[in-house]
């Protein structure tokens, strides 16, 4: 029961703000694919891992200071440097469960005043996502979630905006779920509509690029 073919894999992203559960629940879709027999790997952005990625991560800590569109410019920049090695790995067939990705973003940079479609513009032509996640919760609940780690942006205040501004980036093709739910309830809502965008694009859906 080896699904790993010529057929492609998905690449599917999960959004929301800081304590939404999205690294939980992606661990969890990961175990559950594999357990399905598919080729499957857990990405993060910002990857920490590269060059831009290490200043990326010093920004983030407060130990450097940049202006904001600099640091938005880096952000794009990480999901840049990867975007060959990710084309690959769909096309050979590995579905990719993606903590954050270009609406992150978008989202933050925009929160902190930033026009948005300046701030959309150095996306264009990465890889679109097949599904966006949207793990839902008021801002208030997550800062009630055993609080936050003490980085950059982990503020109430500043999650509210960022809220707004993924409430303004939000279509119709996004998959919201109540992230507010229990732990269980979430990840069978999310294993459903993940299975089902799995097998869309081993059928032969094209991949395409942002934004469209
Ligand atoms: P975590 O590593 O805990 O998810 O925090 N961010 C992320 C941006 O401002 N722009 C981006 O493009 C991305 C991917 C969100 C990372 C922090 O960085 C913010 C929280």
């Amino acid at each position: 029961n080896n699904h790993k073919s010529d057929s492609r894999g998905a690449l599917i992203v999960l959004e929301g703000l800081d304590r939404s559960g999205k690294t939980l629940q992606s661990r969890k879709l990961i175990s559950y694919l594999e357990g399905l027999s598919y080729s499957v790997e857990s990405w993060r952005f910002p990857d920490r891992n590269t060059g831009v990625g290490q200043m990326i991560s010093s920004y983030l800590a407060n130990k450097s200071e940049l202006d904001d569109h600099a640091i938005h410019l880096l952000f794009s920049a990480n999901r840049w440097e990867k975007r060959s090695l990710m084309e690959n790995k769909l096309r050979s067939g590995t579905t990719l469960i993606v903590d954050r990705y270009s609406f992150s973003g978008v989202a933050f940079s925009s929160a902190k005043g930033l026009d948005i479609e300046w701030c959309k513009a150095p996306e264009m032509g990465l890889l679109a996502p097949d599904l966006v996640l949207y793990l839902d919760i008021p801002p208030e609940k997550a800062a009630e979630r055993g609080g936050y780690g003490g980085e950059r942006y982990e503020q109430l205040e500043f999650q509210r905006k960022v809220a707004r501004s993924y409430q303004i980036l939000h279509d119709a093709s996004w998959k919201t779920i109540d992230a507010c739910l229990p732990i269980e309830d979430v990840e069978k809502q999310l294993q459903e509509v993940v299975l089902d965008c799995v097998t869309t694009c081993q059928k032969g859906k094209p991949l395409s690029q942002l934004w469209s």
